[in-house]
C-alpha cells in the first residue's frame, strides 16, 4: 500500500516535470482591437503599391528563431470593390514565392478582414488595422489572427524603401512595447535584393 502510493507519487512527479520542460512561456495576450490605434482619415488609394517589410514584432515571434530572416515585400492593389489584393513576395531558399491574400474593408477605414477565410485551414478569424502611415515613407500595421483557439498578433513596420530613419524604427519599437511585447519579440529583417527588387 505504502509502496503503491510512493510509486504513484513518483510517477506524478515525473509527469509534472515533463510538462514543465515541454511547455513554452505563456503567450502575451493580444490587446482588444478597439485599443489598437487606427490611422485617422485612412486613404486606401494612397496606401496602394509596394511596401518592404522592415521589421515584425508579435507574440509568436522570438528574435533567436528569426535571426537573419530575409526582408519580404507586400504589394497592395485596390480592386473595384475597394478590397485589396495583397501579394507577398518572399525568397524561400533559392526561389521567389508569391502569395496572394484579399483584405476586405470593414466598418472603419483602415480596418480590414481577411477575405475567403475558409480557404485557410486552421484560421478562425483574421483582422488587419493600419495603425499609422504617412503613405510615402512608412506604415505600421497590426494583424491579429485566431488559429486553433489561440489569438496571435503581430505588427509589421513597412517602408517604401528598405531603410527607414532611426526615429521611425524607434516609433515602431515603442508601439510594439505598448502592446506588452519585449525586445525579444521584435525582429528586423535582413535587406536583400533577390525577388523583392524591381
Ligand atoms: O499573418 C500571419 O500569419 C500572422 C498574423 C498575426 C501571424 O503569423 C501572427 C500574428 O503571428
Amino acid at each position: 500500500m505504502t509502496l503503491g502510493l510512493l510509486c504513484l507519487g513518483l510517477t506524478l512527479l515525473g509527469a509534472l516535470q515533463t510538462q514543465a520542460q515541454d511547455s513554452s512561456p505563456p503567450l502575451i495576450q493580444s490587446p482588444p482591437l478597439s485599443k489598437v490605434p487606427l490611422q485617422p482619415d485612412f486613404k486606401d488609394e494612397q496606401f496602394q503599391g509596394k511596401w518592404y517589410a522592415i521589421g515584425v514584432a508579435g507574440n509568436g515571434f522570438q528574435k533567436e528563431k528569426e535571426r537573419q530572416s530575409n526582408m519580404y515585400s507586400d504589394t497592395y492593389e485596390l480592386k473595384d470593390d475597394h478590397s485589396y489584393n495583397v501579394t507577398a513576395t518572399l525568397l524561400r531558399g533559392q526561389v521567389c514565392d508569391h502569395w496572394i491574400r484579399t483584405f476586405v474593408p470593414s466598418d472603419q477605414p483602415g480596418h480590414f478582414t481577411l477575405g475567403n477565410v475558409p480557404r485557410y485551414r486552421a484560421i478562425q478569424s483574421y483582422f488587419v488595422r493600419v495603425t499609422a502611415t504617412n503613405y510615402n515613407q512608412f506604415a505600421i500595421v497590426f494583424f491579429q489572427k485566431m488559429s486553433r483557439n489561440t489569438v496571435y498578433f503581430k505588427t509589421v513596420l513597412y517602408g517604401r524603401t528598405k531603410e527607414l530613419s532611426p526615429e521611425v524604427r524607434q516609433r515602431f519599437v515603442d508601439f510594439a512595447k505598448s502592446l506588452s511585447l519585449t525586445d525579444d519579440n521584435i525582429v528586423f529583417f535582413e535587406p536583400i535584393e533577390k525577388c523583392i527588387d524591381g
